[in-house]
């Protein structure tokens, strides 16, 4: 391997956010010909368009970070428990610069199709300006980076100005005085909401389903906490590796339906008291039975009705019809207290279904909203979007787009029958988003490095997974989610916030755990279920 020409690589990336980025990093360490093409005007993937404020990771920032290089955890200084959007962009610009990324990196260049040729066995990438070739095409596209504009009668005719939280401007929008409305409240609602609260002349929300929300209890990051956990990186590092969510929750062995209702709730108030993601570790079961969940889930409903002061409004805010936790939990901060504001009304479209958006504001079923900004919270063709977007060829002129018409198939996650050398990372069939994305991201980059340094080494050209393994992984994925809550809800995980979209349970809920352990037995059998050539 190692192609010289400009314009033939060994390998091309698309997308320079977590994955892209230390994906371009590794394979250059290996002495490959590596190219990354990146739609956004900067690197970031998902941390450079979703910039609305309040936008924050639910994960800590001591753990949604790379482990890679040890002298980078050690010197970046992280400066809150979890990280908001500019400080993880920041952080994202700082690697690229540190590692001397960007000058192989082609920006503000958006990936239109690829096809890959039998004859060389090669793809042929179009892109922005660019014409090129490579081996290896490897997407690192996102979960989460195709915003969703939803459907709504006369969206086009407000006269005001109307925003995503997924492509928000990179100038910010100034709410001082003005009547804001908001549509959606799962994660980007439910941070957005309190921040354009707290200026705005009047907040209207249009609420579609209510979302369990935990506080993050956030704040400046405690000196002694970053000094402890730099002493000991490594061993976090690996903690979190070593379990199945991809960072430590403290997860709890126990099943909750065993334990008497009081030793619950005192469990639950414990984690509750240490924010975040630490109350879905409080007992085993919680996403496997309803039973189990409903006994987290009436713990989250006690809270909301606690702190929301008007009970109607409390009511409308209290999430029903679906698992806590399989529409992914929001991390918040002083999202319910919001609606004790003067300034903060609350429209549930469940009482009174959204007619329309109308020049100046909104028809709901009893009354007209008036407002001059229209925020749309309304999330993201989760991932396969991307992917479907970019219109990729494989054998025999075989477009993916087609072959997941009925949901995405993947032998692991990682590669596709019919599209050889076309490798995915942290997408569809890997635990992907149901971890910590990074821990998520670097298993999957070393994982394909090693394969590309496999190759390299035993003179193959080509890797493609069977259709009998994919068969067995897409059959495995599904059985594995079958046995939870998960997809009890009409969640993104499952394609059914986009009208159309074939519903299966898209990541892999199995744990980081068993699927690393799968991923390194297939390598040690020498790739078993793909065929290398
Ligand atoms: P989500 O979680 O998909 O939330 C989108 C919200 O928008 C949700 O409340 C939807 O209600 C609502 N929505 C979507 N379309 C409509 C229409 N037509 N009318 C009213 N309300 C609507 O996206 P986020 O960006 O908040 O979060 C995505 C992930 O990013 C998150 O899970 C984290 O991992 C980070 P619905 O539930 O469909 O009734």
């Amino acid at each position: 391997m190692r192609t010289n020409r400009e314009d033939s690589f060994d390998a091309v990336i698309v997308g320079a956010g977590f994955s892209g980025l230390y994906l371009l990093w590794k394979l250059r360490g290996q002495g490959l010909n590596v190219h990354l093409f990146e739609a956004g005007e900067d690197v970031g993937g998902t941390w450079f368009w979703n910039r609305y404020p309040g936008a924050r990771c639910d994960v800590e920032s001591v753990d949604y970070s790379f482990s890679f290089d040890e002298e980078l955890q050690q010197e970046w200084r992280w400066k809150e428990r979890y990280p908001a959007q500019p400080e993880i962009l920041e952080y994202l610009q700082h690697v690229a610069d540190r590692f001397d990324l960007r000058r192989d990196i082609s920006l503000h260049t958006r990936v239109q199709s690829s096809q890959y040729d039998e004859d060389t066995r090669t793809w042929a990438v179009h892109a922005d300006g660019a014409e090129v070739t490579t081996q290896f095409l490897i997407m690192a596209t996102g979960c989460l980076s195709v915003p969703q504009t939803p459907n709504i009668a006369g969206l086009e005719s407000f006269a005001g100005k109307t925003y995503h939280t997924g492509d928000w401007p990179k100038e910010g929008v100034d709410f001082t005085d003005k009547r804001v409305a908001v549509i959606g409240t799962g994660s980007s609602g439910i941070q957005l909401i309190p921040e354009v609260a707290k200026v705005a002349e009047h907040l209207t929300v249009l609420q579609r389903t209510a979302s369990f929300s935990v506080p993050a209890l956030n704040g400046p990051l405690d000196p002694e906490f970053e000094r402890e956990v730099k002493a000991n990186y490594p061993e976090r590092r690996r903690r979190a590796r070593a379990s199945s969510a991809g960072v430590e929750r403290g997860d709890n062995e126990q099943n909750a339906l065993d334990v008497a209702h009081e030793d619950r709730v005192k469990e639950f108030d414990g984690r509750w008291g240490k924010g975040g993601f630490a109350l879905l570790g409080a007992y085993q079961d919680l996403m496997l039975t309803d039973e189990a969940n409903d006994t987290v889930a009436d713990y989250v409903r006690d809270k909301i009705r606690a702190t929301v002061e008007d009970p109607d409004t409390a009511d409308s805010l209290i999430p029903r019809g679906y698992p806590l936790g399989a529409k992914r939990i929001c991390v918040d901060t002083n999202y319910f207290e919001t609606y004790n504001r003067d300034n903060v009304t609350l429209v549930d479209l469940r009482k009174s279904p959204l007619e329309s958006i109308t020049p100046t504001g909104a028809r709901t079923g009893d009354a007209d909203h008036e407002f001059d900004v229209l925020c749309l919270a309304t999330g993201f063709d989760a991932m396969t979007g991307a992917l479907d977007r970019i219109d990729i060829t494989g054998v025999g002129g075989e477009r993916l787009k087609n072959k997941w018409q009925h949901g995405p198939t993947t032998y692991l996650g990682l590669g596709v029958a019919g599209f050889p050398n076309l490798l995915l990372i942290a997408g569809s069939g890997s635990p992907s988003v149901l971890a910590n994305m990074v821990t998520a991201i670097e298993q999957h980059v070393e994982w394909t490095a090693e394969l590309l340094g496999y190759m390299s080494s035993h003179g193959y050209d080509t890797i493609e997974p069977t259709p009998e393994a994919e068969e067995g992984w897409v059959a495995h994925v599904n059985e594995m989610a079958s046995y939870t809550v998960f997809p009890k809800a009409a969640s993104w995980y499952m394609g059914a916030n986009i009208p159309g979209k074939p519903q299966i349970f898209m990541p892999y809920v199995g744990g980081c755990v068993e699927y690393e352990k799968k991923c390194n037995e297939v390598a040690e059998k020498g790739y078993s279920g793909f065929v290398l050539r």
